[in-house]
């Protein structure tokens, strides 16, 4: 409770950060795309995990206005990267399964924000998890079609660790499929763990879905990624997620 109620004076006082981590393009090594990930400032206890104060921020319903506030500094700042540096350049925004499965109407009022501010859908993209395909509820079927008519990409974060609802990649249109960090880790010590990668790599590009692999750490991994076809990375190699002025000379470094 205690906790809940310093998240909602953060929320009110302005002290969660959004930081960006890039996504490369595996082939030009162009940093085509950001994850946008939220940061706690906690003026006693410093920063705080998302892991820790997500679960709470679901379950007082908070979630929502932490949603918001993230899609609108992603929104304010995918604007300013694709004028100055990247025509195309793409910010990605975590939806947890309780954000996603709540009210339409919140991303009627996201598309239009898109619109008022002159960015095409594509501007964005969402991720979500895999088990939300397992419930494959009419609302949750409409809100893809909602986004996929709006132009915004859907990306299913952390594949592979959930319920690999393998025959939903057809049912529904989805953009990415993000490989979880646990099948990267282990790629330059043991040469048969990039069996699984490169199985979901080559079924992705049957199904027409672009890849990006997670948690790239060594350049051994990302090498044995790109042998493999992959067509995005995203890890520590090139940079943990930083405050977008930070973010952003990366991005004019390499313009
Ligand atoms: O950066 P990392 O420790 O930052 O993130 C931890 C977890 O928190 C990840 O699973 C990530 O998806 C989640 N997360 C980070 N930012 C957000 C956000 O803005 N919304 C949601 N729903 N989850 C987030
Ligand atoms: O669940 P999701 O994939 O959204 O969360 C991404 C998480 O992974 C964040 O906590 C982010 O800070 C973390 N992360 C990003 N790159 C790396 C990496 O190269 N290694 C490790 N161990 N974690 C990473
Ligand atoms: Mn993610
Ligand atoms: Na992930």
């Amino acid at each position: 409770l205690r906790m809940t109620n310093d998240l909602r004076t953060a929320i009110a006082e302005n002290s969660l950060r959004v930081y960006f981590q890039p996504i490369v393009d595996i082939h030009s090594g162009k940093i085509q795309k950001a994850e946008a990930l939220v940061r706690w400032l906690h003026p006693q206890r410093g920063f705080i995990s998302p892991m820790e104060f997500i679960p709470i921020a679901e379950t007082s319903g908070l979630i929502i206005a932490i949603g918001d506030l993230v899609f609108r500094e992603a929104l304010c700042w995918v604007r300013k990267w694709r004028e100055l540096y990247r025509p195309d350049f793409q910010i990605s925004i975590n939806q947890s399964p309780v954000e996603f499965q709540g009210d339409q109407e919140r991303y009627i009022n996201w598309i239009h924000e898109l619109a008022l501010q002159n960015l095409p859908g594509q501007a964005i993209s969402v991720e979500i998890t895999e088990g939300l395909l397992l419930d494959a509820s009419q609302k949750i079927t409409s809100k893809l079609l909602q986004f996929r008519d709006a132009g915004i990409q859907v990306a299913l974060d952390d594949f592979g660790t959930g319920y690999s609802s393998l025959s939903y990649l057809k049912k529904f249109d989805i953009d990415y499929l993000k490989i979880d960090q646990s099948f990267v880790r282990n790629l330059a010590t043991d040469a048969s763990d990039i069996v699984l990668p490169e199985a979901i790599i080559m079924m992705a590009h049957k199904l027409d879905l672009k890849v990006i692999a997670e948690g790239v750490e060594t350049q051994q991994q990302h090498d044995l990624l790109k042998q493999a076809g992959c067509d995005f990375a995203q890890g520590y190699l090139f940079s943990k997620p930083l405050p977008p002025e930070e973010f952003e000379m990366l991005l004019q470094r390499q313009k």
